[in-house]
């Protein structure tokens, strides 16, 4: 019995290590050009992006990326140049930052921080995650969890060669979903991440044990079926936003409002339905105490998002989404995190006040 058990665990392991090897051999990165309308979002990059074709699940999947350059500021010397004493020093590798997006928003959403880190210095990585935007639609046939988002992310960093040690580390930032799944990625690869900001991250509660009614998946299939640009606009303008709505906002907004209404309708909802399955049954919480990772949470305090507050019964309601409460409590949890607050700020304060969000990131990622 017990060799036996040996012999499956000897060829388990040689099972994953083969599956691990083969997983960046078999992948293939491709530069477009793509359709207006790909994988169900017509919404048009502004920044060039690619798809990272690999294997997952039995399924042969797309992940579409933007990888942008550092931007190096001009050297303006007027002195003449010694040449010939000068030693040429080697090219230091880049600074990496992997910026990962909230459920309601895509890799773009990102655009004004990629714009602040590559001027800081740093080569940007932002994926789709599978299931959203420009990236494959599975539905049914795909199993999420914060682990599998995770491994595939993890996958794309290897392919492009930049998962080795040497590099110094990655600086791993994530919006609201992204904030779990960057908690997620740091205890997952703990070696990697150096750096970890996480911004109005959800699961800083457990929704469940708070005593959110846990949905059956065709409950949360229903809502997600019945959203559109209105519903979309009417819960982040209350949750997001205080009540506030602007052009800048909106944009989101209507680029998500497209894909519900779009050519993968259908594969998105049965997805994202999967995904509030995954954020309510697969928490970080009870891990912060684990985190490695240097830490950085940013919270705009005003922020009153909770998933399962909508059918939540009042006296649930009430103790749910109190983020000027739960930023304070997870950074006591963490063992080396820095709490930044924004007291006038909601659920997006990169999007509702971006020089304040990005003076603090800058500040920060320099100690
Ligand atoms: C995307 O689709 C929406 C809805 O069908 C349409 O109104 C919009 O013009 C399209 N945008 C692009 C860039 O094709
Ligand atoms: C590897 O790629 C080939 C060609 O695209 C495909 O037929 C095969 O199923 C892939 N294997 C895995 C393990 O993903
Ligand atoms: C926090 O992380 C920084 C950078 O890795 C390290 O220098 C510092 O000692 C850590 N502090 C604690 C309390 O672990
Ligand atoms: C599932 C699906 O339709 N995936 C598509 C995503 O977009 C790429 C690029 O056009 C296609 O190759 C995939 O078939």
């Amino acid at each position: 019995m017990l060799f036996l058990a040996l012999i499956w665990a000897a060829s388990a392991v040689a099972a994953i290590a083969s599956q691990s090897k083969t997983a960046t051999k078999n992948t293939t990165i491709d530069n477009g050009p793509f359709p207006t309308d790909l994988n169900g979002s017509n919404f048009t990059y502004p920044h060039p992006f690619q798809l990272f074709h690999f294997g997952s699940q039995g399924l042969p999947l797309e992940m579409a990326f933007i990888d942008l350059p550092p931007i190096v500021a001009p050297t303006t010397t007027t002195k003449p140049q010694r040449v010939r004493y000068t030693r040429k020093k080697p090219n230091p590798k880049p600074k990496i930052a992997l910026l990962l997006h909230g459920k309601n928003f895509c890799s773009i959403t990102w655009s004004t921080t990629a714009a602040t880190l590559q001027k800081a210095g740093y080569r940007i990585i932002i994926p789709d995650q599978i299931g959203f935007c420009k990236s494959s639609k599975p539905g049914t046939l795909y199993q999420y969890s914060l682990h599998q988002l995770a491994l595939n992310t993890y996958s794309l960093l290897s392919v492009l060669d930049l998962t080795d040690p040497s590099n110094n580390g990655i600086t791993v930032v994530g919006h609201s979903l992204g904030g779990m799944l960057a908690t997620r990625f740091s205890l997952l690869y703990p070696d990697l991440v150096s750096s970890l900001v996480l911004v109005n991250p959800i699961g800083l509660e457990p929704y469940l044990e708070l005593g959110v009614p846990y949905p059956d998946l065709s409950v949360t299939l229903k809502t997600e079926q019945t959203s559109n640009y209105m519903s979309i606009k009417g819960y982040e303008q209350s949750n997001y936003y205080l009540g506030a709505w602007a052009p800048e906002y909106n944009v989101w907004a209507m680029m998500l409002a497209q894909i519900y209404a779009g050519t993968e309708a259908q594969n998105f909802v049965e997805g994202q339905a999967r995904v509030v399955d995954m954020v309510l049954t697969q928490p970080v919480f009870y891990e912060f105490p684990r985190v490695r990772s240097k830490t950085l949470l940013m919270v705009g305090t005003k922020d009153t998002t909770a998933i399962g507050k909508q059918w939540s019964p009042p006296d649930v309601k009430e103790k749910l989404g109190r983020y000027e409460l739960i930023g304070k409590e997870t950074a006591n949890r963490m063992p080396n995190c820095t709490l930044v607050e924004f007291e006038d700020l909601g659920h997006a304060p990169q999007i509702q006040a971006p020089d304040r969000f990005h003076a603090a990131l800058l500040q920060w990622l320099r100690t």
